[in-house]
């Protein structure tokens, strides 16, 4: 069967990981800055500063866009460049270059999706308590409405948060991203303020005339190492699958957040708003086990039987289409959009100059056959974003893994279209 009628081909990146220009016009510090640049924290030292200079170089990578013949491109805007403080007055120069960005983007046919909230929290929020404040999320809120007033007239569709889990697991309970706590399950407010925040700024951004809003999450498919672990495979999908969905489609809370005392009764109505899409992003499935000691319910056991990526994270697209289907069945959706798939390899320039990442073209083949067959199967998919359009910072991997079409020399800031990138155009072409 064909696709829908407009159906949106895409690239996602994000601010940290690819705009540098840390200190630039008024930009203030974000709790990766602050992260990347306390030793030990990131793979070699590695820090956003100068990432793929794109603060400098978007025209460039709008026409690599332009080449690949995309109908939409997902950034993120950076809370630290509009807001240095985190609240309070507005940086006009940080909120300028979010302008030139979607005009250029709009000038070259390309609908700009903008994420408000992809891990940059302004430090001065973060000393107040980050995330595990409920200020926090009214911060955030303002800051929607700040983004929207200049620019909800030519954004085309606005996602609050992405993926809330990470930020809550891997920020606040494990301490391997920003802010680098390690409060395991007291890190659960981090979850509740995140959510808070994100219906308060659908509301704002609905305020101000903001088109389509919706949320990105990350979805894991649990799966139980032996029958016996299937309890453990629950409350992982709980933790990291349902705890950010439910509220937002349900209206209530699994389990693991009942009666959790920083949870007001009218919370769930805000957290509940309508959305007019969800996000999904998908990476790969999870095995879990039985805990054998510690504060969580589960250990995370490898999966060995699949082929894996430069990650290490296993290619299972069968897992893809599972996660779209449970999906379907669980909550009444609204549509979908996938706002990330992808994977990294070692890519590298061959002496012929051409960067051959004949797997990530399979990866990229395979993912999407899934989604088209959970689209024929009637799943209301309306678009795909590749991730990512350039190599870029991969959090505490630093430059290590490149995820991108494009390589990126970070010497000579040179961008090497690769084979993918030309798999991936000439798919579009023949898809719309
Ligand atoms: C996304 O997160 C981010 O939105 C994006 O910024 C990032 O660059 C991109 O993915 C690539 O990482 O080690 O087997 O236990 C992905 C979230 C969560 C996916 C952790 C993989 C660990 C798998 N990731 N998960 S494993």
């Amino acid at each position: 069967m064909g696709l829908p009628d407009g159906f949106r081909w895409g690239v996602a990146t994000a601010a940290y990981q690819i705009e540098g220009a840390a200190t630039e016009d008024g930009r203030g510090p974000s709790t990766w800055d602050t992260f990347a640049h306390t030793p030990g924290r990131v793979r070699d030292g590695h820090t956003g500063d100068v990432a793929c200079d794109h603060y400098h170089r978007w025209p460039e990578d709008i026409a690599l866009m332009g080449g690949l013949g995309v109908g939409s491109y997902r950034f993120s805007i950076a809370w630290p460049r509009v807001q240095p403080a985190g609240s309070g007055p507005v940086n006009p120069k940080g909120l300028d270059f979010y302008g030139r960005l979607v005009d250029g983007l709009l000038a070259a046919g390309i609908a700009p999706a903008a994420t408000l909230y992809h891990w940059d929290l302004p430090q001065p929020l973060e000393d107040a308590g980050g995330w595990m404040t409920r200020d926090t999320a009214y911060r955030f809120a303002e800051f929607s409405y700040l983004a929207a007033e200049r620019l909800a007239d030519r954004v085309e569709m606005w996602i609050t948060l992405n993926e809330p889990v990470v930020v809550m697991a891997y920020g606040y309970a494990f301490g391997v991203h920003a802010p680098g706590r390690t409060l395991m399950l007291d890190a659960l407010p981090a979850a509740h303020h995140q959510l808070l925040g994100h219906g308060l700024a659908v509301n704002a951004l609905r305020g101000r005339g903001a088109r389509e809003i919706g949320l990105t999450n990350h979805y894991s498919p649990a799966w139980a190492a032996t029958p016996d672990d299937q309890p453990a495979a629950d409350a992982f999908d709980a933790f990291m699958n349902r705890l950010f969905t439910d509220p937002v489609l349900l209206g209530r809370y699994p389990e693991v957040m009942a009666d959790a005392s920083f949870v007001r009764s009218e919370d769930l109505t805000v957290i509940a708003s309508p959305i007019d899409f969800l996000g999904v992003n998908y990476y790969q499935p999870t095995r879990l086990k039985k805990a054998d000691e510690g504060p969580l319910p589960f250990d995370i056991t490898d999966i060995t039987e699949y082929p894996v990526t430069g990650m290490g994270w296993p290619i299972v697209p069968d897992a893809f289409l599972s996660l779209l289907r449970s999906l379907h069945s669980r909550y009444s959706l609204p549509p979908l959009y996938i706002t990330e798939n992808g994977c990294s390899f070692p890519d590298e320039i061959g002496t012929d100059g051409i960067v051959d990442d004949s797997s990530r073209i399979e990866f990229l083949d395979a993912h999407i056959k899934a989604m088209r067959t959970a689209i024929d199967e009637g799943i209301d998919i309306r678009g795909y974003y590749a991730w990512s359009l350039l190599d870029n910072f991969e959090w505490s991997e630093g430059y290590h893994p490149r995820f991108g079409l494009v390589h990126v020399d970070y010497e000579t800031q040179k961008r090497t279209p690769k084979r993918s990138y030309g798999w991936y155009r000439d798919f579009i072409a023949a898809s719309s």
